[in-house]
């Protein structure tokens, strides 16, 4: 693994680069490529930042973000990736990425412990959001935080850290975000725009899914199911599901809680959450990864035989 000072030293000398971020785009990945993406443009390094989907309405706040692409508009000499543990989390954009790979400079900065470290250059460490990562690579660049990469990386710190409420925030958070609020950055607007606010048609969703939550292994285990017919009947996307599987883990008996969103026929995205079992390696068995206490992978078949997979996997890993 490469250390933020080379990194950073490798970035310096670039002409160009295309910033890639995951799929289902999160306030972690756009603030970490928005402040990255702010910093090069600061230096002289053109860049642009590409993510396989339009960006979700909620991020609108964000200054830059409207530039944000589905595609590139050049031909750029390295691809920097951030908080993406897997080629497979660039959604449409890995062709993009495997056509190129052996002839750019690639570099992955990411804050999962279940990176792959595919690409040549990696600086990889668990910690609360990906963010707190880009803030000390913006330090190594030269370049003091504007309000414009404050907000960005605030925006991250929020959202990652579950407003600075999970077990991996740190000293360290909270020593990024002072210095973010000294860049001018409004954390009020951030937890308000990105995090709390949702439409009513979001809201309705929640409270069915929550409504409808079904208990294994004696309550240990949490389930929230969204079927396509939900999403029908409320008329939202994929994304209006986050937050419920965090409600889940918040029922007093729950270990691990979990959310099963139907994004196709029989075809399962499954999220994990947990307060000190390990997800991330309950998520491999599924071909899946992430961090320790939040993690993710696809399921395959009906509901009750995905139920039942799960409910049996979950029981191997929790203790009796
Ligand atoms: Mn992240």
């Amino acid at each position: 693994m490469n250390t933020i000072e080379e990194i950073a030293n490798i970035l310096k000398k670039l002409k160009s680069a295309v910033i890639l971020t995951h799929m289902r785009p999160d306030g972690d990945t756009l603030g970490s490529a928005l402040s990255l993406g702010r910093a090069l443009s600061l230096i002289g390094v053109k860049n642009e930042i590409l993510n396989e989907e339009p960006i979700p309405a909620r991020f609108s706040f964000l200054e830059g973000v409207e530039e944000v692409k589905l595609g590139p508009s050049f031909d750029a000499e390295a691809m920097i990736l951030v908080d993406v543990s897997a080629e497979n989390r660039l959604g449409r954009l890995q062709e993009y990425f495997r056509r190129r790979v052996h002839k750019k400079l690639t570099v992955a900065i990411d804050h999962h412990q279940s990176n792959l470290r595919f690409c040549r250059y990696n600086y990889v460490a668990e910690c609360s959001s990906n963010c707190q990562h880009i803030y000390k690579l913006i330090l190594a660049l030269g370049v003091e935080p504007d309000r414009r990469i404050a907000q960005a990386l605030l925006t991250g710190l929020v959202t990652d850290s579950g407003l600075f409420s999970h077990a991996d925030v740190s000293e360290e958070t909270f020593l990024t975000a002072a210095a973010c609020m000294r860049a001018g950055a409004d954390v009020a607007k951030i937890t308000y725009e990105a995090y709390q606010k949702k439409t009513k048609a979001r809201a309705d969703l929640y409270a069915d899914a929550v409504y409808h939550l079904r208990y294994f292994l004696g309550g240990r285990l949490a389930v929230a199911v969204v079927r396509q017919s939900m999403l029908k009947k409320y008329g939202v996307g994929a994304d209006a599901t986050e937050g419920i599987v965090d409600f889940a883990l918040s029922v007093d008996s729950v270990a691990v809680s979990v959310c099963i969103m139907e994004f196709d026929r029989e075809k399962y995205k499954v999220s994990f959450r947990a307060r000190s079992q390990n997800v991330s390696e309950i998520a491999r068995v599924f071909g899946g990864g992430g961090h320790v206490l939040a993690a993710g992978c696809m399921l395959f078949g009906t509901e009750e035989e995905v139920l039942d997979r799960l409910a049996f996997t979950v029981s191997q890993y929790i203790e009796a």
